[in-house]
This record gives C-alpha cells, structure tokens and sequence, in this order.
C-alpha cells in the first residue's frame, strides 16, 4: 500500500513540474502569419508579429464580411425535384447531379470573412537587438514581446480583453523617456485613416462578392494613454519622450444581425474604447485575466514532460517524435481551449473555419461555415472541456438558420421545418452553395441541431432544451416530409443527397440515415421531455423505424452508401458514415459488435493520415475504438512541424504551424478543436450508457491527471492514473440520479455496487439501433471487453464521489 502511495505521489510531483509551462515562445519575431499570436476576446481578434523596428497587429471583428443580406435559395429545385429522384432511382445518377447543378444553385456561394487591416508600429532604432523573446501565456491569455537595445530593456505586453471589448498593448522602456514610436494603419480594401487629437480614426470597407454588394463598415479607433507626449498627424499617432504607453483599440461594425446593419459603429467603437481607456492598465489585465481564468482554469491536464518541454514552442514540434514530451500533447490541447474561449463567446458570432483569425479579403473556402463536418468540429470540445458557454454563439446561429433555413426548406423542397445545406454564413444563407458534388446535401442543418441535444445532455438544462425545442423539431419535420420512398418499398431515404464531398448524388447514404436517425429520434426523446402531442411522436417513431439501417459490406467495411460501392484503397478524408461512431453514439461495441468491428475495418482501409480536421476525427474515431495507441499514433501524425504554407511542398505530412495553429493546409482551426475533442474522449467518455475512465490511454501517457472534464448527466472528472491505470477518480454529480461508471480496471469506493441491467440514467443512454443487414461476417474480436468492469453509483446533486483503483491493480 506504502509503494503505491510512493508512486501516486510521485506522479504528482512530476505531474507538477510542468503543469506551469502553458506558453507558447519563440526567440525571434514571426516571420509568417502562421507564425504571429493570436489573441481574441470573440468578437475582435487580432495576429501578433512581435517585430522589434515593426510591430504588426492584424486585426479582425467578427461581424466584418463582405456582401449585404441575402439568400440563395433556387425556386428551380422544387420542379426538377421529382425528375431528378427518378433519375437516381433508376441509377441515372450522372444524370441527377447535371440536373442539381443546372437547378439549384444561384452562383452565389456564399460571403467572406474579411480581414479588418493591420495596425503598424513602428520603433526607430530598434533593428539590432539583443536577448528577444516572444510568447504566448495561454494561462493567462497575454502575449508579451521582450528585447534589448543599447543596453536598454523594452516589453510589450497585449492582450485582447475579455472584461473590457478592445485590444490593449502596454510598451515600456527599462530607461526613463527611452520609449519613441508610431502607430499607423494600412489593409487590402478600401479605407480612410485620420488622426484627431490623440486618437486614430480608421473605417474600412467591406466588399462586394458574386453580385452581391458590400453594405458592412468596420470602425477602428485608436487612442493612447502615456506619461510621455502624442501627436497625430495625417494618418498616424506618434508617441516621444515616454517611459511607458499603453495602447488601446476599440472596433466595430454596422452589422445587428443577419438581416439588419443599421448600426452605428462609429459610435459602438467609440463606446468600448472610451469605457476602457478610463480603466488603470494593471486593473485593466487584473479584470481579464480574471475573467479568462475563470473558464480556462476549470481544466487541467498533465500528462508526462522531460527537459524537452522547455525547448521553445517549434523546436518542441519539430522534435516531438523523439518522445519525452507529452507535454506538448497537453499544451495543444489546452491551446485548443484557449482558441475557444477568445473566438465563441456568448453574445457573438460562432468560430469560423478560422476562429476569428484572418488576415484575407479572399481566405481558404472565404473563412466561413462548413457544416459538413467543419463547424461541428470546432465545438466538439465545447462540452466535455467544460466551456459549455462558448457553445452559445452556435446555438443562436442555429436558431438564426432556423428562420433562413424553413424558406429554404418552402421554396427549394415545398417542405416544412428547416434545412441549411453544406456551408452557412454570417447572412445564414442555407441554400445550395458550389456545385453538386459538394453542395447537394441537405442534411448540414440537422447535423448541426444535434449541438442543442447533446449540450442538454451534458447539462440536463430542460430550460435550455425547452428554448430551443422548435428548432430541433424544425429539423425532424424537414426530414417528415423530405424523405422519399426508395423503391425497395421498404424504406425512407434522403434523395437526392451525396455522402459528403464524396461519391455520386444518390439517396439513402448511411450518414444521411444516421443524421436523420439522431434528429428524429432525439426530437422524439425531446418531445416526450416538453410535451409535444402524440400525433407528431407517432409520426417521428413510424418514419424511424423505416430508416435503412447500417450495413456492413464484401471488405467487412461500414457500407458508406446503399450499394456495397466502397472502395477498400480509398484514402478520402470524409468519412462520413464513421458519424454513427463520432460524434454520435449509434456504434458501440456493447450496441452492436459487428458494426463496431466494421467501422474499425473502415478507419484502417482509410489510414493515419489526412488534411488537418480529418487527423483531429480519426483521434475522436480511435478514441471511440477503445484504442490508446492508435489514438497516439494519430495524434503523432498532428504534432508534426509545418514551418510555413510557402514550405509545404517539402513538409507534406506538416500538419502543426509553429504558432500551433492546425494546417488543413492551409490553416483551419478545427483540427485544433478536433485535437483536444480528441484527447478529451481518450480520457473520458459518456456516450454509451455509462461513464468511462480512461477508455483510450496510450502507452506513452502512462501517469497523468486530468481535473475538470465533463461528462454527460451532469457529472465534472477528475482523475489521476500512474501506471497506465487509473490511481483514483473524484466525480461530482451536479444534478443527481445514477452515475454509471465502466472501466478496464477493477474499480472499488464507498457506494459501488455492480451494476444491473439498463442504467436508468436518460442522458447516459445508448441510441437505440437499427440492426445492421449483414451481408459478410465480421469476426467480432474484442479481448478488451472482457475486462469490462461496470458499478452504478446513486449521487446527490452538489457531491462528489472518490473512485480508488483496487491496490492489486499496482502490482
Ligand atoms: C470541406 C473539406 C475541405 C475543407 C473545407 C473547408 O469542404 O472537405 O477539406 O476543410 O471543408
């Protein structure tokens, strides 16, 4: 007992030596975008370059797009509709998909996220430097620039407040009257600069994109606190003679909402940054870090570090592989939380393809809404990391899609509830956006709905789940009337439809059966919870039942279409019909071994590597899988150095830029929410009727702990585990009811007793699933589920409940 009292201490104590390193740092200023440091307070963001002659601020505003109000819906498609249907049923589906791309579409694709310009700063003088050094305190949210010249010191601290709506820059000088500098403004579209007084007056202009025209202004206000003096002059501000300065940048639109941009943002602008410069600086990063902490500090993760830890952030990558520094693992991880909380926080705009990053007036896929897998991605880690608010700005743009979208549903489909297909954005546009082969998929909205059940089920908020109910239902009465009958005359399929980006314009693709299977059968259990009339439950439970099931397929694979068409060398970075597994719970090796074996066999046909999202799925998949190591391996593939886009050529398996952002390439910032999804679900899970413990731990993060991480029903876990198993569990129940625990280790505390049947906890609950139609044997091979251990313990809402791993499991 006294050794493993030894041991559990001392994988603390490790533990410890490194929990403090939550920074990222470099020894020269970035020399690339994917090298600068984002910080961001979710509505104004901003790139820092940490040049010492020159400082760069890029900035952004969330609601600054290009175009003006619209829509895209094409009144063609309900004509052509019955016709193309034929097609596809007669397996004309070349046919089909010439048909949607003539009908469709109104050659608008959606608007682009724009950058809002840069602020310049610029030092005279300060050239050559000595003892530079940049970083990022992702605990505290402050970035800070230090370096030498002539002997004297100069810091530059920013960070992009959360308490007070502006960016703040505070510069100091280590000799009296030391400090001189300008401050100017510059950006790719059209803009006015003029200094007045002290302060900086910038507006700048928005675009017109695909007939579409420009309508969105974005006010920028600069003003300067300094105990040396300013002038401004033309179009810059300059600062002489000070020891100190602190500089503050206020921005702001003219966009209310997707439909209203009668805002003043000169005056909105003018708010925030009067409010804030009345503020002392200290107190200003006081109330800050105070607030970011107070979601950040909610999780910890230590997982094991060595001397390598300390090398400065690209090194770290680029030396990953050497092993002996899981800490980086951790670090990303966290990074991923960080990201969340500066773009999506309650009050604003959901997290673009970029957060709210973007240095472009024509970004990568215009920096918008992907709903085929994108935008879900990035709040996969919203819940089970414990930042449940920053779902928020999710939640009302679906209720935004939920308007746009049911005259979507009306003009394109004459159906009722709402649809939005595979891209949104800040207008809610929810019609068919590029050309059939990515676009015809009208099933983005209902994927995305799925946020709003499963953030009551980590919450059980029946307030919440009341408020959002229509739009839930909006989806699944979309699909009461969208689905056809298939001539098999057996079931109800989505036609025309594809598997996303992937494959021919069909009907019935397994991850069309699985999404409509989840937005009928959670607004069923939603219905049963608000109180919704009998009539619309029959009618959900009736098209239920006629959903093509899962089959498995002549490779053993999970049938990704209907016909048994796959392709066992392909390597397509969707994997769509793996959504059954992740993120929903309708693959499970207790539900359903033979659709378990098969979704293993399909992850293996499609291997370890991808664009940078589809590695941040496979590490959720593999998690899911119960398989540690090969969750390890893909999370291997991700920390893999990128050192610039301009460098891809010769890194093709960079999937890491050194500011840690995620490359697709180019960047996109839902591997890095995919990835700490990721390494939260080989943690813990709470998908498949009871809470797990430590369902994927890798070999190489044999001791670690983790405190703070959610699970559905309510429960917050904390743990710690040396060994490779669990050390002890402390699990607080926040509403009460069972608390089904399984694990691979054999668990004892006070209270467990072997469980017994169906665990009566709803949030825990599998989905109910359609049995597979098998069509080749897959040889269930599962040992790990022989060590399957289960206890259900009954909780009081406000207690925790310690779990210790039996002493033998030491030994
Ligand atoms: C989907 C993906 C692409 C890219 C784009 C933004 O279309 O297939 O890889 O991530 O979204």
């Amino acid at each position: 007992m006294k050794k493993n009292l030894l041991a559990f201490i001392a994988m603390t104590l490790c533990a410890c030596t490194w929990a403090g390193e939550l920074r990222l740092w470099y020894s020269q200023p970035a020399r690339a975008w994917t090298e600068a440091l984002p910080i961001g307070n979710s509505r104004l963001g901003a790139m820092v370059f940490g040049g010492t002659e020159k400082e760069e601020l890029q900035l952004n505003e969330e609601t600054f797009w290009a175009g003006s109000p619209y829509n895209n819906d094409n009144p063609n498609a309900l004509y052509v509709l019955p016709a193309i249907r034929k097609l596809v049923f007669s397996g004309k589906n070349n046919e089909a998909q010439r048909l949607v791309d003539a009908n469709f579409q109104t050659g608008k694709n959606g608007m682009s996220y724009l950058t809002m310009g840069s602020v310049f700063m610029t030092f005279p003088g300060h050239g050559n430097t000595s003892r530079y050094r940049r970083d990022l305190d992702i605990g505290r949210a402050v970035s800070t620039t230090t370096y030498e010249v002539a002997g004297v010191s100069y810091t530059r601290t920013a960070f992009d407040s959360l308490a007070d709506n502006v960016i703040i820059m505070n510069i100091r000088a280590g000799k009296d009257k030391a400090l001189n500098f300008t401050i100017g403004y510059d950006a790719p579209l059209r803009h006015e600069v003029r200094a007045e007084g002290e302060k900086l007056h910038i507006t700048c202009h928005g675009r017109d994109q695909e007939g579409v025209k420009g309508c969105l202004r974005a006010a920028c206000l600069i003003g300067v606190k300094t105990d040396g003096q300013t002038d401004g002059c033309d179009e810059t501000l300059s600062v002489s003679h000070a020891t100190t300065a602190t500089i503050y940048i206020s921005a702001a639109t003219n966009y209310v909402s997707y439909r209203d941009t009668s805002a003043d943002e000169r005056a909105k602008a003018a708010i925030y940054l009067d409010k804030a410069m009345q503020t002392g600086y200290d107190e200003a990063v006081r109330r800050h870090v105070e607030r970011y902490r107070s979601m950040f500090d909610r999780v910890s993760l230590d997982l094991p570090g060595s001397a390598a830890s300390l090398a400065e952030t690209p090194k770290r990558l680029a030396n990953y592989a050497d092993g002996n520094d899981e800490d980086l693992a951790a670090l990303l991880f966290q990074y991923g939380r960080y990201l969340l909380i500066s773009s999506s926080l309650p009050g604003g705009q959901p997290a673009t393809l970029q957060g709210i990053w973007n240095n472009s007036v024509a970004a990568p896929w215009d920096s918008k809404y992907t709903i085929n897998i994108n935008t879900e991605m990035n709040y996969w880690p919203a819940e089970v990391t414990n930042l449940s608010e920053c779902h928020e700005p999710l939640f009302d743009m679906l209720k935004d899609l939920s308007v746009t979208g049911a005259q979507t549903a009306r003009t394109m489909y004459g159906c009722r509830g709402w649809t939005a297909h595979h891209n949104t954005d800040l207008w809610r546009i929810a019609g068919l956006v590029d050309f059939a082969a990515a676009g015809m998929w009208p099933s983005g909205g209902a994927w995305l709905a799925q946020h709003l059940w499963q953030h009551y089920l980590f919450t059980a908020d029946t307030g919440f789940l009341r408020k959002y109910y229509p739009v839930l239902r909006g989806t699944a009465l979309f699909f009461l009337d969208f689905l056809t009958e298939h001539p098999d005359g057996r079931h109800l399929v989505v036609a025309p439809s594809i598997s996303p980006e992937h494959g021919p314009v069909t009907a019935g693709c397994t991850m069309d059966n699985q999404i409509v299977f989840d937005a009928l059968g959670n607004t069923l259990l939603a219905a049963g919870i608000v109180g919704e009339r009998q009539s619309l439950k029959d009618s959900l439970r009736l098209a239920m039942d006629k959903l093509p099931p899962m089959r498995i397929g002549r490779n053993n694979q999970l049938q990704e279409w209907l016909d048994d068409i796959d392709d066992p060398d392909d390597k397509h970075r969707h994997i769509s019909h793996l959504y059954g597994l992740y993120p929903s719970n309708q693959i499970s090796p207790r539900l359903n071994p033979l659709l378990f074996e098969a979704a293993k066999t399909t992850l293996g046909q499609r291997g370890d590597q991808a664009t940078g999202w589809s590695i941040g799925w496979k590490i959720n998949f593999w998690a899911r899988m119960l398989d540690g190591e090969h969750a390890y391996r893909i999370i291997s593939n991700m920390l893999r150095l990128l050192p610039s886009d301009k460098e891809a050529a010769d890194h093709p398996d960079g999937r890491t830029y050194p500011n840690l952002f995620d490359a697709h390439p180019p960047f996109q910032i839902d591997g890095n929410f995919g990835f700490t999804a990721g390494v939260a679900e080989m943690l813990v899970q709470s998908h498949d009727g009871a809470v797990q413990l430590l369902p994927a731990l890798p070999r190489a993060w044999d001791k670690g702990s983790v405190r703070g991480l959610k699970a559905r029903g309510g429960f917050e876990v904390s743990m710690a585990w040396y060994g490779g198993k669990l050390a002890s569990a402390k699990i607080t129940s926040a509403r009460g009811g069972t608390l089904r625990l399984r694990s691979y280790v054999p668990l004892k505390g006070k209270g467990l007793r072997p469980a017994n049947g169906p665990c009566p906890n709803p949030f825990l609950a599998p989905a109910a699933i359609a049995t597979p139609e098998v069509s080749a044997m897959a040889t269930p091979s599962m040992p790990s589920l022989t060590k399957v251990y289960e206890y259900d313990i009954d909780t009081a809402a406000g207690r925790s409940y310690v779990v210790r791993r039996k002493a033998e499991a030491h030994q």
